[in-house]
């Protein structure tokens, strides 16, 4: 296992109770960290298909993202952070309930019923969500942006399931119109006829953005969860309208970019400056020191959907993206802020979505009320010692059509396995080779021994969720 790094400046100064503290936080030494007078708020933003490399701190050279690099540099960037899933449901759905897609209830964008039909899943009704545990511990919850968990009739929908305050869009295939003409509020339908016919008046991220800043300025005086989730990066590729406050957008120097590229540079960047004023916002309320923010992605990144990754190297020299069980499409950006109580700097603590139930329940002082694979992160946030996972766990029904293809991953110290259904196994030692270029699974026979016991121990069947080779499979 790879230990624990924490970069810590040598010292910094804040300001706890109104008192200001000086706290000297050498390597290898804990911080002394001070009680907080109330749990903290918790902000997500979680981005949409925004891979590893696409944010300047991991080396982004064509997109510009000086608010996210900013929060980086103010917050513990963790270097092994790991999404849920591959693709958008499941992505979301583990880090809703803490459970890792061998036991998930979602696993993919879509299910198929005992009838064989390909259906929309949804969470149940009694499921133990993040945000139900934060409102039995007096918060107040929204979800503002991409659901993916449920539409519209089914147990699965945000206000049924914690949240007392949902505004966005359900299903993932309407996240990708950026000029809807419709956006929920809770369960009512809001026209948006500025993008009736061929209008495009509304753009949703930045009603988006309005809502999730209304809301904190709202609840600023009691404990808030404020799960952001734009639609942002995710394809339809459409420029967003101009911002007067923003410079024009640079062309990188020594490249042309197509319409398309250029599109989709300036939706990081919007992106980027959604996250900034949202950083602003709490920063202003004055509850910076109050505020875990977190900022993340749900999956790999594509760059474009055409897979023209040359230019933007959206995986940041990892392998695959999207929908691939190669770090590409599993490691994301990962920044966690909290004035005050965080020391900036790096961790490589194994880490991920999964974690994230157990991390919030921690904070809020609420057992987690389920079976989670999640450990908390909460003490590594505080300085204090962090306790490991023996192992990580992914799976997915690769839809590489005509084909259903399933893979099963584990990550277990410094060792990677990952199996192409029915027998091809591929294992990495991501320390020494984090491109996952050099198969091992020959040499190492030990240890792919035991990481494949592994992948038959962590999953259950859900017959919701096929885990066998479909038409055309070989
Ligand atoms: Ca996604």
């Amino acid at each position: 296992m790879t230990s624990t790094m924490i970069k810590r400046s040598a010292a910094w100064l804040y300001a706890a109770g109104g008192a200001l503290a000086l706290q000297a936080a050498a390597p290898g030494r804990e911080a002394a960290a001070v009680a907080p007078t109330r749990s903290p708020n918790i902000v997500v933003i979680l981005a949409d298909d925004l891979g590893y490399g696409e944010v300047g701190y991991n080396g982004q050279t064509i997109h510009r993202t000086p608010n996210i690099d900013r929060l980086a540099a103010s917050g513990l960037r963790f270097t092994q952070h790991y999404a849920g899933s591959a693709v958008c449901a499941p992505s979301r759905c583990v880090l809703m309930t803490g459970r890792h897609t061998g036991r998930a209830q979602i696993r993919d964008n879509i299910a198929v019923d005992g009838a064989g039909r390909e259906i929309r899943p949804a969470l149940a009704a009694d499921t133990v969500t993040v945000a139900r545990r934060l409102q039995a511990a007096g918060y107040a919850t929204a979800c503002v942006g991409k659901w993916g968990l449920g539409d519209e009739g089914t147990t699965g929908v945000p206000w049924l399931q914690g949240f007392d305050y949902f505004y966005g869009y359900l299903h993932n295939t309407h996240g990708t119109r950026y000029y809807t003409e419709f956006i929920y509020r809770n369960a009512d339908k809001i026209a948006l006829r500025g993008n009736y016919g061929n209008w495009r008046k509304q753009y949703a991220p930045d009603l988006l953005l309005d809502e999730a800043l209304r809301f904190m300025g709202e609840n600023r005086d009691r404990p808030f969860y404020l799960y952001f989730t734009p639609n942002l990066v995710h394809g339809q590729y459409v420029e967003p309208p101009p911002d007067p406050e923003l410079p024009p957008l640079e062309q990188p120097a020594g490249v042309e970019l197509t319409p398309k590229e250029r599109a989709y540079t300036a939706m990081v960047r919007r992106l980027d400056r959604d996250v900034g004023r949202l950083v602003q916002k709490i920063d202003e309320l004055g509850l910076g020191r109050d505020t875990l923010v977190i900022f993340t992605s749900d999956n790999g990144g594509r760059g474009l959907e055409d897979r023209n990754d040359a230019l933007f190297r959206a995986s940041g020299g990892l392998r695959g993206g999207k929908a691939d069980l190669y770090e590409g499409g599993l490691r994301v950006p990962m920044v966690a802020r909290w004035t005050g109580t965080i020391a900036p700097g790096a961790t490589e603590h194994l880490s991920g979505f999964v974690d994230f139930l157990a991390t919030a329940c921690d904070l809020a002082s609420v057992p987690v009320g389920g079976p989670t694979e999640g450990i908390s992160y909460a003490p590594l946030l505080r300085g204090r010692s962090q306790p490991k996972h023996d192992y990580l766990y992914w799976e997915l029904a690769k839809r590489d059509e005509p084909r259903v293809v399933p893979l099963q991953a584990v990550r277990q110290g410094v060792w990677k396995l990952i199996l192409t259904h029915p027998a091809r196994h591929e294992l990495f030692h991501i320390a020494d080779d984090p491109a996952e270029s050099r198969n091992l699974a020959e040499v190492e026979h030990d240890v792919l021994a035991r990481l494949a016991a592994l992948l038959d121990r962590a999953r259950t069947n859900d017959p919701l969720f096929p885990f066998q080779p479909g038409p055309g499979f070989d």
